[in-house]
Parts: C-alpha cells; sequence; structure tokens
C-alpha cells in the first residue's frame, strides 16, 4: 500500500491512490471470488423500485433491500450465507481505522457505466460511532457529500481507482451519493464499470 497522506472532504478523510496496482489487481480478484460464492443480485428499494447498482456482501451479515425494507440479514436473497471478508480487504480497514472494531459487512457494489447511487445516509447500523470504509476500484466516479440532513450544498469530487475513503465521526451520517461513472478511465477490471467495496461494523 501506498503512504496514509489522507485529505479532508467535510468531515471525510480521503486516502488518493492508498492501494497500488498490484493491491488493486488482488483485491478484484477477491471480490470475483465473493461473486461466484454470492452473485450479483439487484436491490429494489422498499417502493419496489429497482436500484441501477448490482449488489452482494461479504461478512456474518449483508445489506439487503426488497419490498420488506432495508436491513442487514444473515443469508444473501437467494438463501446461502455470505462468504468470509477476504483478508486483503480485511487489512485495508485495519490501516485505516486501527482504532475501529473489525468490519461484519463487506457490502459490494457493481456499477455499469449507467449506474448511479442517490444522496443517502448509512444509517441501517447500530453503533454509529464505528467508522465506514469505502475502497474503489475501476472507473472514477464522480462522488457527491451533502450535510447530516437532507438538503443545503453539496461537495463533488471524483474517486478513483485504488481511492479510499473513510466516513466517520461527525461526517458519519453525512449524505452521499454517487453521480455517474466516467467510462473508460480505468482498465483495471478489463471492461467498463466500477466496483466499490463498502466496509461497516453492523452490530
Ligand atoms: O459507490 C460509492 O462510492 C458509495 C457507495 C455507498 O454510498 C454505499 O454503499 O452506501
Amino acid at each position: 500500500m501506498n503512504e496514509l497522506h489522507p485529505r479532508e472532504i467535510r468531515g471525510f478523510r480521503l486516502f488518493d491512490g492508498l492501494l497500488d496496482a498490484d493491491m488493486q489487481a488482488a483485491i478484484v480478484e477477491d471480490v470475483r471470488r465473493v461473486i461466484r460464492a454470492a452473485p450479483l443480485f439487484v436491490p429494489v428499494t422498499p417502493r419496489g423500485k429497482p436500484m441501477s447498482v448490482r449488489m452482494t456482501g461479504a461478512g456474518r451479515l449483508g445489506w439487503v433491500t426488497d419490498r420488506g425494507g432495508y436491513r442487514y440479514d444473515e443469508r444473501h436473497p437467494a438463501g446461502g450465507a455470505w462468504p468470509a471478508i477476504p483478508d486483503r480487504i480485511l487489512s485495508v480497514w485495519r490501516e485505516v481505522v486501527p482504532e475501529a472494531r473489525d468490519p461484519e459487512c463487506c457490502l459490494v457494489n457493481w456499477y455499469d457505466p449507467a449506474a448511479r447511487m442517490g444522496l443517502h445516509q448509512d444509517r441501517d447500523e447500530a453503533d454509529l460511532t464505528q467508522p465506514v470504509v469505502s475502497i474503489s476500484l475501476g472507473d472514477d466516479a464522480l462522488f457527491r457529500i451533502g450535510n447530516q440532513t437532507r438538503g443545503g450544498s453539496t461537495e463533488s469530487l471524483w474517486l478513483r481507482s485504488g481511492d479510499v475513503l473513510v466516513m466517520a465521526g461527525d461526517a458519519r451520517l453525512r449524505y452521499h451519493g454517487v453521480d455517474r461513472i466516467a467510462v473508460g478511465t480505468s482498465t483495471l477490471l478489463g471492461a467498463p464499470g466500477r466496483i466499490n467495496l463498502t466496509l461497516r461494523v453492523v452490530t
């Protein structure tokens, strides 16, 4: 991993290019193994709208959404347990948030070129003093950061392959989302698109 020099944007800590090319490629292989064990699925909002990202997860608990609501579940929607969080991904968490408990969920988001994610808070976790760590792989994403409540001004930045973002402390409940993917900005995945991993302590 490269050196740790985060910059701060609205309380989010961004480690630009923390993961070097070898580490990114190895994590992509880890994610492919996770997807083989727990296939990507189409998440549906509680109102019945399919989200544009495809999702899966690793860890004791996975984040799911359907007509039954947003929640963590011990089982993938197809019924099986989630695979373990790969050690390499855990090592990134331990490097950037050494004070935190180990994560219980690694949510995998797959963005095809048209996918996006609306502004939202991550608030389905029991202990909001624990951070969320996000890892970006593949094409660049235009990431938008808002406030602790809906509305108000927002600030955007590009998340690039190998970037690691920490949402913690006062920034833990800031609204955030992805406006678009810039196709062709990375060759890591061998195809257009982006993988985002978010690591969370759930209980
Ligand atoms: O894809 C990203 O960078 C953000 C993902 C996210 O906000 C989430 O999974 O809650």
